[in-house]
């Protein structure tokens, strides 16, 4: 490599891209935006990595891996792993274009006609939710996350702030877009209450079953925010309702609990958005204990990484469901798609949409029709970066929120 470049951009929400280019001025893109702590994952590829890579060949992919994964001493983490998947991702971006080929013919080649994605259905109410999932529908989305308001929240994560604005790209200010990590100094603060969210989902799903029928693919997210034995009966609250998956239960730190939260239920469990290593998976895979991988390219340490997890996970009938809001930019986006569209174990792709803001300034090629996501053919990832368009919106600081209990103020799990 003869450069490389940290970029920090904001078209929308914050995003941090490497750009690496070789002698031959070719050029790949890597994506290392860590939702919230944008500028530490900046200065570690800056201040460490950046150095390393001068000089390198753009060509061992695995070495530079190993390089900068075994050799750092300080291994794993979301920071790490994050700067290690933007170098990772932008060295296949260069060997795909090297070769003229679409990435994911160096992957394997195709396996499917496309990704199937989920899209965010969500509203204040039930009323609300079922225009957003008539609204998806309309669009092609073939799959939906379900979200909704609680009786007696003023607000909750997840959920739009007007169901219209949950779909396109409508410049509306309400838009789902910032997937609400606001652009303040410090994160806003929410409330909450597991009582009444463990009462309010399961007739949530009903009123989507009776009203949309037994076809269509529902998810849901919690958010971390039970205990075992809450989770334990929030998914066999669901089970009549049949869902695709039930979403991060459980806070990731102890994942031993989900033998608990697996005894008692056969709501089908995905998890791994915040894990980034394949070490995270261990035993949730050797105890079958989960059924979908959250993991994104982004923040498991590139393609190289999550092809490995994704390899060890098929051994277990486990499939992927690679985490996709918009705080993963379209080059960590495309890293998925070419790899979804590769593996044997691909399951389903989250797909958000970014803002018209971002894809000016990503150009992206990938494609969504009639559900499924493609990655377009052109050689490697198929994104780019319009320096000038990045230049129009400087960073700012924005922040996911935090919870406290609507009880008595105490901080709650995410
Ligand atoms: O950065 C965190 C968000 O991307 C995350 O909260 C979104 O849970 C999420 C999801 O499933 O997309
Ligand atoms: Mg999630």
């Amino acid at each position: 490599m003869v450069s490389a470049e940290v970029l920090v951009t904001s078209p929308g929400r914050n995003f941090v891209t490497l750009r690496l280019r070789t002698e031959d001025g070719v050029v790949g893109f890597g994506d290392a935006t860590v939702n919230g702590r944008e500028l530490a994952v900046a200065s570690y590829l800056g201040d460490h990595v950046v150095p390393l890579l001068i000089g390198r060949d753009a060509h061992a992919i695995e070495d530079t891996w190993q390089y900068l994964y075994r050799g750092a001493y300080w291994r794993r983490g979301p920071i790490t792993m994050a700067a290690i998947a933007a170098v990772d991702t932008a060295l296949w971006d260069i060997k795909a274009k090297l070769a003229g080929l679409p990435l994911y013919q160096l992957l394997g080649g195709r396996s499917r006609r496309g990704c199937l994605a989920y899209g965010h259905a969500s509203g204040r109410d039930i009323p609300e939710l079922f225009d957003s999932i008539r609204a998806h529908l309309d669009q092609g989305y073939r799959a939906l996350r379900i979200q909704t308001g609680i009786p007696g929240l003023d607000s909750v994560y997840g959920v739009a702030a007007s169901a219209n604005s949950a779909v396109g790209n409508g410049g509306s200010t309400a838009r789902y877009d910032h997937e609400p990590a606001r652009r303040s100094p410090a994160p806003a603060e929410e409330e909450w209450d597991t009582r009444a969210y463990l009462r309010h989902a399961p007739r949530v799903f009903e009123a989507v079953r009776n009203e949309f029928g037994p076809e269509l693919p529902l998810l849901h997210d919690a958010h971390h925010r039970l205990t075992p034995i809450q989770a334990a009966r929030l998914g066999k609250d669901l089970e009549p309702y049949d869902l695709f998956w039930l979403e991060d239960v459980t806070p990731a730190e102890n994942t031993a609990v989900l033998r608990r939260v697996r005894e008692h239920t056969t709501t089908p469990l995905a998890i791994g958005e915040v894990f980034n290593t394949i070490w995270d998976y261990r035993a949730l895979f050797e105890e079958q204990l989960i059924d979908y991988v959250r993991s994104p390219v982004t923040h498991a340490g590139g393609i190289t990484a999550l092809r490995r997890i994704l390899d060890y996970a098929s051994v277990y009938q486990i499939k992927s469901g690679v985490h996709g809001p918009t705080d993963i930019s379209p080059v960590g986006l495309a890293a998925a798609l070419h790899l979804g569209i590769a593996v044997a174990n691909f399951g389903i792709q989250e797909y958000m949409k970014h803002s018209a803001a971002t894809d000016q300034v990503f150009r992206p090629a990938y494609r969504f029709s009639e559900g499924l996501l493609n990655p377009g053919d052109g050689p490697g990832l198929g994104v780019d970066y319009d320096d000038e368009a990045a230049t129009a919106h400087p960073y700012t600081p924005a922040y996911l929120p935090v919870n406290r209990l609507k009880l008595d103020g105490s901080l709650h799990d995410w």
